[in-house]
């Protein structure tokens, strides 16, 4: 169920002017004072928020900018104790608005926050220097040294810095330009990718039941979209699409969306769930990752610690194990390893996605990192087998990771199996795959499957070999025939597999098949003459006794050695026609037959009883009844009760 396409689809360049900015800083620096002076929003709207004047929770107020960007303003709480709801509201965001207190300066959680936003890898931001009424000039000159010497080296490093108030209101002009010039180089989102969202709030309104919202980090979501809630994995439908209370037929990646969703009840969503296009994602919980240590932690990292893994809002308790050279020993502050992640719940990842890592207790942001493979194997510490692999994942071009997905698969993948396995959308992998194929690293045997090409020419050759072997082996027979060729082979190669690789061998002439015979191509056949010759005694001793003929066992024994093969290459030559199990004539008997029966019915005869046929024959009951029997297979003859009728 789709909304009006022509109602919908804000076009692509209004999901350009869309933007997420969270605040980050340390208590009471004045993040939600700033939030409302420009939106004229209280973020602060819990009851124990208003009684204690701080930030519990997260925020959320709608900004139009001057140069006409829309966007959704995160406010976040400052308190230490408060960073796990912080970290709930960054992800995703496309700007941080760093808050420092004139008067305070940088403090813990000053730190903290931009350490956690530089592990997410949030790519801009503004410094504001609140409470600018509160310091003369001299003081806030030596504030901004301190802040230049904090974000020296970061992506914040040439960001510009603010001083405002939120009492007089100075700056207000400033910081919106400053936004504005800082927005209009950023990246766009990827309003074309899988949907996906992370779900920070989750409450119920009257007549529309279960609503969620979050930062839609990718794609789009339309009213009727199916979706899937994760790592649940439940079916949900879009009742009603929000963005700042205002109700749309569809929002894009990079708005503040709220989604009323029919399929679940309010106690089954929790925050840090995700909702994301059906099968686009899949929840685990063993994560292969590249974790990065903090640069300004007092001590060294242990290889196997309990943490708490924040990514996107979720939060989820688990072990850190390091891999590789880093298990044996431990991580120095600023150092980087690669790391299996063990969790106590499944998280819902895709590669490269930023996280951060927390000490579980006390709760402290030590590090974070990027996810290299969303859905791993559980591993031993020490095992260092697979570590090749996992770099390349993590850093290898698409096209080198498509390959190292290839390797050892015996048979042709999807592009959306390989598109999740590499973490990437299908448009680009399949660009990368058939730039893959044009070079001849892999083939695409059928249309959207795809093979390495090492496996594409093992599958062919075990094909080709297989039936070359059995013309040398059997030269008296035309070739294999194609049912046993197949289940011979089945072992070691796919039966779609092969049905594709064999019929790119007879395309190329490599094979060829008459009936269900299989032998190599261009190889002229010939049976050999010893053959031949035994099957010309055969045929001789068969029509010896008119139709009268010996048994099977019989001439088989007066044949010996070979009789089968005799046989065998009669059949295929059409020399030879099997009546029942133990009767076999010759071709030019049962073209005899056929004149005989012909010439009966030609005669004026009605019918032909079995005494009938011994008359015109001479062949006892014994033949009479099978060769009727074949009379009437062939189509020569009707049974009518005892009797037989012209066809
Ligand atoms: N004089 C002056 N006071 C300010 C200014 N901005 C905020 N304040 C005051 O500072 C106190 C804290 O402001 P908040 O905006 O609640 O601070 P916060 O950063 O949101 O605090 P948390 O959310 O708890 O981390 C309040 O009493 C504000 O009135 C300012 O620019 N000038
Ligand atoms: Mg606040």
């Amino acid at each position: 169920m789709r909304s009006d396409p022509m109602k919908s689809a804000a076009p692509p360049a209004a999901a350009r002017r869309l933007a997420v900015v969270g605040t980050a800083g340390h208590i009471d620096h004045g993040k939600t004072a700033l939030v409302r002076r420009l939106t004229g929003v209280d973020t602060d709207r819990l009851p124990e928020e208003k009684k204690r004047g701080i930030s519990i929770d997260l925020g959320f107020a709608p900004l139009v900018t001057p140069a006409g960007v829309r966007l959704g303003l995160v406010d976040v709480p400052g308190h230490e104790r408060f960073v796990k709801n912080m970290l709930a509201g960054v992800g995703g965001i496309d700007l941080v608005l760093l808050v420092i207190a004139a008067d305070e300066g940088v403090m813990p959680q000053t730190r903290e926050h931009f350490s956690i936003v530089k592990l997410l890898g949030v790519a801009r931001g503004v410094i504001v220097l609140t409470k600018r009424d509160l310091v003369d000039d001299d003081w806030l000159a030596l504030v901004s040294r301190d802040v230049r010497a904090l974000v020296a080296g970061t992506f914040l490093e040439h960001a510009p810095i603010v001083p405002f108030s939120a009492v007089t209101g100075a700056g207000t002009a400033e910081l919106l330009a400053a936004l504005d010039e800082q927005l209009a180089q950023r990246t766009e989102h990827r309003v074309e990718d899988a949907m996906r969202l992370p779900i920070d709030r989750v409450f119920t309104v009257e007549g529309f039941g279960t609503v969620v919202t979050g930062t839609l980090w990718r794609g789009r979501a339309r009213t009727g979209d199916v979706l899937e809630l994760l790592p649940e994995s439940r079916e949900v439908r879009v009742r009603r699409v929000q963005v700042h209370g205002e109700t749309m037929d569809e929002a894009f990646a990079g708005q503040r969306t709220a989604l009323a969703l029919h399929g679940v009840e309010r106690d089954q969503v929790t925050r840090g769930d995700w909702l994301v296009a059906p099968g686009s994602l899949r929840p685990s919980r063993v994560l292969d990752v590249r974790f990065e240590l903090l640069p300004d932690l007092p001590r060294e990292w242990k290889a196997d610690t309990r943490v708490r893994f924040h990514l996107g809002a979720s939060e989820i308790i688990g072990r850190l194990s390091l891999l590789g050279p880093a298990a044996r020993g431990a991580l120095a502050p600023g150092g980087s390893a690669l790391a299996q992640l063990r969790l106590e719940r499944p998280a819902v990842a895709a590669r490269a996605d930023r996280f951060v890592i927390r000490s579980y207790s006390p709760s402290r942001t030590v590090g974070g990192g990027s996810v290299i493979e969303p859905v791993a194997e559980r591993r031993r510490r020490s095992d260092v087998d697979g570590l090749d692999a996992l770099e390349l994942h993590e850093s290898g071009s698409l096209e080198a990771r498509l390959m190292e997905k290839l390797a050892g698969v015996a048979k042709p993948t999807s592009t959306e199996q390989l598109a999740q396995g590499v973490g990437e959308a299908v448009p680009a992998v399949t660009a990368a795959l058939e730039s893959l194929v044009r070079h001849g690293s892999a083939v695409s045997p059928t249309p959207g499957r795809w093979l390495g090409d090492t496996a594409w020419h093992e599958a062919r050759d075990a094909i080709e070999r297989a039936v070359r072997e059995y013309a040398e082996q059997h030269p008296s027979r035309y070739g294999v025939m194609k049912g046993e060729l197949k289940s011979g082979l089945k072992p070691t190669l796919d039966g779609g597999l092969f049905d594709l690789a064999f019929a790119s061998l007879l395309a190329d002439r490599e094979l060829e098949q008459t009936g269900e015979r299989v032998r190599p191509g261009g190889l002229p056949w010939e049976p050999p003459a010893a053959t031949l010759a035994l099957l010309e005694k055969l045929e001789r001793l068969l029509e010896e006794g008119g139709f009268q003929v010996p048994e099977n066992d019989a001439w088989q024994k007066a044949l010996g050695t070979g009789a089968a093969e005799a046989a065998g290459l009669g059949f295929f030559l059409g020399r030879l026609v099997r009546v029942n199990a133990e009767l076999t004539y010759t071709s030019g008997q049962i073209e005899r037959l056929r004149t005989l029966v012909a010439g009966w019915f030609a005669g004026g005869h009605d019918a032909l009883s079995v005494g009938d046929f011994r008359g015109l024959t001479g062949a006892s009951r014994k033949y009479g009844v099978p060769l009727l029997e074949h009379c009437d297979r062939v189509g020569w003859t009707v049974r009518v009760g005892d009797e037989r009728r012209n066809a």
